[in-house]
């Protein structure tokens, strides 16, 4: 029997992505179009298919587009577009009614230009898709038990989904986030603070220092 009953000091963490692909427009447009790009923008968790949870996703787009409000209702969540400029999608994501979930809001910022060389080396391939992937997650925070049953039935509890290892592979639809990826980052802020604190403790004994010396000139 599915219960209502929320589950107190209970958390549940959904990891998700937003993401986006852009390559220019190539070929005669249409005169009246000043559109440079054609790009898709989505929604995707990494627990494949998140259409156990998640009912629809509203992207709204900037006001120049007709219709900027465009809702999909199944999966895959994404929208495919053209367009001239960049800039930032509201995400809005709705639950199942049975989840009882108030809509998520994520942000993902369309980008268009690739602002970098190649990795390999050179200016970035006409042909490659520019992306832009933005990591975020869903806390469902005391969920009634009928929904924390449906979470755990769908593996997400106990589980981030996301893969162990950096993906090295060639396809620009993977996104990069992995375990491995976290640990790095970890690790990263972890040495950035060890070198802080030893740049305190060296100025403060400089303080020091400099104190006693106008301490005995006095
Ligand atoms: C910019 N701040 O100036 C941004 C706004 C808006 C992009 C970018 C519209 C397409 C259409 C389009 O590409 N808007 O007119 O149908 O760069």
């Amino acid at each position: 029997m599915a219960s209502n009953k929320r589950m107190k000091g209970v958390s549940v963490t959904l990891p998700v992505y937003t993401y986006n692909f852009a390559t220019p427009l190539t070929g005669k447009k249409s005169n009246d179009s000043d559109h440079t790009h054609k790009w898709s923008v989505g929604f995707k968790g990494f627990h494949g298919d998140l259409s156990f949870c998640i009912k629809k996703v509203v992207f709204r787009l900037h006001d120049t587009y007709p219709n900027p409000v465009r809702t999909i209702e199944q999966p895959p969540f994404e929208l495919q577009e053209t367009g001239w400029g960049e800039f930032e999608v509201l995400v809005k994501v709705y639950f199942h009614p049975s989840a009882n979930e108030k809509a998520a809001q994520l942000y993902h910022h369309i980008r268009l230009h690739p602002y970098q060389d190649d990795p390999s080396g050179g200016p970035w391939p006409k042909d490659k898709p520019v992306t832009c992937f933005l990591y975020d997650e869903l806390v469902f925070n005391e969920p009634t038990e009928a929904f924390y049953q449906i979470l755990a039935d769908n593996n997400v509890v106990g589980s981030s989904g996301l893969p162990l290892r950096k993906y090295t592979g060639k396809d620009y639809a993977v996104p990069p986030f992995s375990v491995q990826m976290e640990q790095e980052e970890l690790d990263r802020l972890e040495k950035a603070q060890r070198e802080v604190n030893q740049q305190i403790l060296q100025l403060r004994q400089r303080r020091l220092a400099l104190e006693q010396e106008k301490v005995s000139t006095n």
